[in-house]
Parts: C-alpha cells; sequence; structure tokens
C-alpha cells in the first residue's frame, strides 16, 4: 500500500480558522485606512496560520454538531493527507490519482435528480441544494475496507432532511445513490475496474439515520473535487466505498438496489458492510487499523471498533440481524 509520511502535526479544526475571505477583508479595510502596521502584522499571522489552513477553496462553514456521536474528540487527519491519500476510480485506482486528476472536474452548474417512490420528486441545482438545511460542522471517523482510516471534520447536514421534504411512499425501502460517469471528465472511466455510473445504497432507516449525512466541504472549505465535490454521501459506521461521492441522483426503490461493489465482488463486498472487526474480508483481517498521516509503517495497528464506534447510535439498526450472513 501506498502509504504517506508519518507527519505528526496536529490539523487545525475548521472552527479554529478564520475564512480566508474575512482576512482579505479585515486586511483591505485596514490598508485602506492607512493602517500599514496593524495590516502587516495581521498579514504574518495569516500566513503562520496558512501553514496549517486547507486548501485555498471557497469558505464552507457550519456549526459544531449537536448530535450524539457526530463530534470525535480524536485528532483530525492532516488535510493534506485526507485530500491527497484518495479512493476514486473515476480518476484512478493509485491513491495519488484523484488528487492528480480531478482538476478536470466541473461542479457548476450540478444538478442532482431525486425520483423514484417519492411524491415530491425533483431536480435540485446544487446551489439551492446547499440551502436546503442549516451546515453543520461533523467530525467522523473514516474507515476504507482496506485497512486504513482517517478522521475528517466534514461540513453538510442530514441526509433525513432531504429525505422528509420529498416525501416517500409507502413503497420506498432502500435509497440508491448514482454518481456522476462522464468520460470526459473521468479518465479512470476508461478502466473496466468496476461498472459505471458508480452506484451505491442503503436501507430507508440506514438513509434516514441523522449521522447520515450529505457532505459539500470538509475542513470548514468546499469540498475539494478529489473528496466528491459538489456533494457526496458519509456514512461513518460504514466501509468507506459506500460514500458515494459527486452524487447526481438518489432513487426511492422498493426492492435492495445494485452496487459497484457487489457487483464487482459480491463474496467480498456486501449490500450493508457495516464495519465489523469479528467479519473478516475473504483476504485480509479486519480487527485492525492503519491511521493515515499518523501511523507509520511500523506502529502498532490500532484496533477497528464495531460500526467503527458507532454503535450506540446505530447498533439498533441491526438488532436480530446475522452480520456475517449481512456483511
Ligand atoms: N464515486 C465514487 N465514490 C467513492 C469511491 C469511488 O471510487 N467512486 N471510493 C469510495 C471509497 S473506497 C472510499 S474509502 C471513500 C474515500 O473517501 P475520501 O477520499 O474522501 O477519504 O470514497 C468512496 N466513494
Ligand atoms: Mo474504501
Amino acid at each position: 500500500m501506498n502509504l504517506p509520511k508519518d507527519r505528526g502535526e496536529r490539523s487545525i479544526l475548521p472552527s479554529e480558522i478564520t475564512p480566508q475571505s474575512v482576512y482579505r477583508d479585515r486586511r483591505s479595510l485596514l490598508q485602506g485606512l492607512g493602517l500599514a502596521a496593524a495590516a502587516t502584522a495581521l498579514g504574518s499571522r495569516a500566513q503562520a496560520q496558512a501553514l496549517a489552513r486547507p486548501g485555498k477553496l471557497p469558505a464552507l462553514p457550519g456549526t459544531r454538531s449537536a448530535l450524539a456521536g457526530a463530534m470525535t474528540a480524536e485528532k483530525t487527519t492532516p488535510y493534506q493527507d485526507a485530500s491527497t491519500y484518495n479512493n476514486f476510480y473515476e480518476f484512478g485506482t493509485d491513491k495519488a490519482d484523484p488528487a492528480r486528476h480531478a482538476g478536470t472536474l466541473k461542479t457548476r452548474p450540478w444538478t442532482v435528480a431525486v425520483e423514484g417512490e417519492v411524491k415530491k420528486p425533483g431536480s435540485y441545482d446544487i446551489d439551492t441544494l446547499l440551502k436546503l438545511a442549516p451546515m453543520e460542522e461533523r467530525i467522523y471517523r473514516l474507515r476504507c475496507v482496506e485497512g486504513w482510516s482517517m478522521v475528517i471534520p466534514w461540513v453538510g447536514w442530514s441526509l433525513a432532511d432531504l429525505i422528509k421534504r420529498v416525501e416517500p411512499t409507502g413503497n420506498a425501502k432502500f435509497v440508491q445513490f448514482v454518481t456522476l460517469a462522464d468520460r470526459a471528465q473521468m479518465p479512470g472511466l476508461r478502466s473496466s475496474v468496476l461498472d459505471w455510473p458508480y452506484v451505491e445504497g442503503l436501507r430507508m432507516d440506514e438513509a434516514m439515520h441523522p449521522l447520515t449525512m450529505l457532505a459539500f466541504g470538509m475542513y470548514g472549505e468546499v469540498l475539494p473535487n478529489q473528496n466528491g465535490a459538489p456533494v457526496r454521501l458519509v456514512v461513518p459506521w460504514k466501509y468507506g466505498f459506500k460514500s458515494g461521492k459527486s452524487i447526481v441522483k438518489i432513487r426511492f426503490v422498493d426492492k435492495q438496489p445494485k452496487t459497484s461493489w457487489e457487483e464487482a465482488a459480491a463474496s467480498e463486498y456486501g449490500f450493508y458492510s457495516n464495519v465489523n472487526p469479528k467479519v473478516d474480508h475473504p483476504r485480509w483481517s479486519q480487527a485492525t487499523e492503519r491511521r493515515i498521516g499518523e501511523d507509520g509503517l511500523f506502529t502498532k495497528k490500532r484496533p477497528t471498533l464495531m460500526f467503527n464506534g458507532y454503535e450506540a447510535q446505530v447498533g439498533q439498526l441491526y438488532a436480530g440481524m446475522d452480520l456475517k450472513k449481512f456483511y
């Protein structure tokens, strides 16, 4: 596996960062008033923070979530790692490919279609969708099925806020997420590793769970393309691949929908894919994980937690289910 170098620095939380635009405005205001010294002092402070702050994308602030389990106290993964070590096969299968190639993704205009078993189907322009509910910051663990994990401060809101608005019918038992598949923008589509478009699905109660999130940003800024701009799903108690990036369609259906990974290897990737240290992948153990940006190659791996540590919040969804059978 292509692991980043061990970097011990603590990353700054988005809530601790003054948005770039605020600095810019304050600086030009002070300069306008002829307060050059003050502007310089501010400038060097901004510069010092620039080392730890995220990229140079537009700010997307969110209020700290009050939702149970939504704010892990664990150290967040450095932005540099979270935005350069990615899985987004539409841009290539190497961890560095998405950061390298996703620059070509056009995230405006962008529409998300909502269809199927709902009373109010529709097509949402991304800038309308953004404002559908108040933006929250939530710090979730992300555990990839490959055995690594990160801690990412997302910005977005509960998918349930959208679901309630479109009024699912009694036949809506599952939700399917369809992501963009555009050969002109996505070089990875030339490969047949997966069936395109990348599709994923959730059971209705999973989709309605407040921890299930539509994310538009991370680290206080809009999502970088490689992390799934302009909108992606985040389901923190499931393996990372359930969290589809660059979503264009949300379909409410009566039967368990097809998912790309099940289609590719059903014996390895099930529909549920809940993080579970007791159910191994057929080719490797799922008992432990390596934290990206923190654990070096020789660091002892940390234990993987049941439901990725969200058991108190989501365990009830699976009461009575055989999780070895429904893996
Ligand atoms: N459209 C799409 N979404 C995707 C993927 C992908 O290849 N294509 N990879 C998944 C996998 S395997 C993981 S681990 C997460 C990684 O998200 P991150 O790069 O933001 O950490 O995205 C998921 N969403
Ligand atoms: Mo993954």
